[in-house]
């Protein structure tokens, strides 16, 4: 049987050949010494591309968005995030167990809310309420579908949040596929934002780790609770360079991600049994409802026809394209959906 065709995410991919390469040949020092060349050069790239004074490695992003959240905030403090928020829905319960912060969910559709929802949420000076300290965008959003945050939105976001007082943080795991979709550069997003956290492991398909980029003062004390978090490294200028080499070389290709994920959105939408509106599918992320069967069970029966994908509710699925998908695999995609439909 040919090896299978893994659409769980697009963190399952293999470092390329000259990926490799980068690491096996990259300049190493201890990091909590500041001693690493090759983690100081993606740490000043990175900062570059996103227009911040700054920026700090970490092994993840759970680690990026926990640690932001940490140096926004006190305990007792509120954070305002999406209902389906991944700092909220997927970090293990970070937010409570870290900060000891409090989130406020918005309700959402694709993962976005609005300016006025957010408004909405503030409250007035009072000594009952908690201290609102952080507003969170994920962008793209990865509950919401992959769906692109327009910039109006977030700048009308930002503008309630300035107007109250409030930081505001970018989980911007997916900001790549955001700026490539749109053709904005990614420092034209992050401009609205105190801190930004990127991801060099989903789309762009290194091996390890994450950026938070900020002012030079934050990320200076991001770096004291990313050490307390127990994410100091030591010679990790050798994934660096994996994370460095993508940075560098795999941004553009997100464009093929995308067209592959339309593309399968599209047969999938002609599918009996399938819930899709193909056009709502902006970048590499295709979440849809399924009627014919419980997901579970159309999972299991797509694996055994070789397509890896997750369910992420009782009757809704995710298929994320990747580096590692090529565009003959789209179509064998889509026959073993028709196979395991049935
Ligand atoms: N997302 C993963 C899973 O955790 C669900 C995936 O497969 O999509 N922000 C966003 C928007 C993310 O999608 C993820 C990972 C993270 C942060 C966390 O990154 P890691 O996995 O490096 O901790």
């Amino acid at each position: 049987m040919p090896e299978a065709i893994d659409l769980r995410s697009d963190t399952v991919t293999q470092p390329t050949d000259a990926m490799r390469r980068a690491m096996a040949a990259a300049e190493v020092g201890d990091d909590v010494l500041g001693d690493d060349p090759t983690i100081a050069e993606l740490e000043r790239a990175t900062a570059e591309v996103l227009g911040t004074e700054a920026a700090v490695y970490m092994p993840s992003g759970t680690m990026t968005n926990q640690v932001a959240l940490r140096a926004h905030t006190e305990p007792g403090d509120e954070a305002i995030l999406a209902d389906n928020a991944h700092m909220y829905f997927y970090e293990a319960g970070g937010p409570a167990a870290l900060s000891g912060v409090m989130c406020k969910l918005l309700p959402s559709e694709r993962g976005q809310y609005t300016a006025e929802a957010l408004r909405g949420a503030l409250h007035p000076a009072n000594v009952h309420f908690p201290r609102t300290k952080l507003v969170c965008v994920e962008n793209t959003s990865n509950r919401g579908g992959g769906s692109i945050w327009p910039l109006e939105r977030i700048a009308a976001v930002h503008d309630v949040a300035r107007e109250a007082g409030l930081a505001t943080h970018l989980d911007g795991a997916r900001i790549w596929n955001a700026s490539v979709a749109t053709g904005l550069a990614e420092r034209e997003y992050a401009r609205y934002f105190d801190t930004v956290s990127v991801c060099f492991s989903k789309g762009l398909g290194a091996p390890v780790g994450s950026c938070l980029a900020g002012t030079r003062e934050f990320i200076d004390r991001a770096r004291r609770f990313r050490k307390m978090f127990g994410g100091g490294m030591r010679q990790a200028g050798i994934i660096a360079a994996g994370a460095l080499y993508a940075l560098r070389n795999h941004r553009a290709r997100l464009a093929e991600d995308h067209a592959h994920a339309q593309a399968l959105a599209e047969g999938l939408a002609a599918m009996d049994g399938i819930d899709l509106d193909a056009a709502t599918v902006e970048t590499n992320i295709v979440l849809f409802r399924v009627t014919a069967r419980p997901a579970a069970e159309l999972v299991r029966r797509l694996a055994a026809a070789g397509v890896l994908v997750l369910a992420t509710g009782p009757s809704h699925i995710r298929a994320v394209t990747n580096l590692m998908v090529s565009a003959a695999d789209v179509p064998r995609s889509l026959d073993a959906f028709r196979e395991a439909l049935g």
